[in-house]
């Protein structure tokens, strides 16, 4: 349980590939479970972008500001694709594995 305010958010990346951060305020009016809304492919529909961080293996990225102003759920998910590392080249992203979201790198939290 969070409250709302203002918030630094960074990453810090302890694994061998990419990693993000996108946090996004889920609408109101969506009552699904997160793993449902992960199935879906256009999540404008449902929710609202609040902040983003991204980070290589073994770095930790620069603060963003991350303005939680409005009480409700909130997620943070990394839809970078498994197997991923600095090395890949962009062309390569469609062949890798899904999204680490499918891997549980999904976290909701509630603002009261
Ligand atoms: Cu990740």
């Amino acid at each position: 349980m969070t409250t709302t305010g203002e918030y630094a958010l960074t990453l810090t990346d302890d694994g061998d590939e990419l990693h993000e951060a996108v946090v996004v305020r889920i609408d109101d009016d969506e009552t699904r479970p997160i793993e449902e809304l992960l199935q879906e492919d256009d999540p404008s529909e449902f929710a609202t972008d609040v902040a983003f961080v991204f980070a290589c293996p073994g770095e930790t990225s620069e603060p963003v500001a991350m303005n939680i102003d409005e009480p409700g759920r909130y997620v943070a998910v990394c839809f970078i694709p498994v197997g991923t590392t600095p090395e890949t080249p962009p062309e390569d992203f469609e062949t890798l594995g899904p999204p680490h979201a499918m891997q549980g790198m999904v976290a909701e939290f509630e603002v009261s």
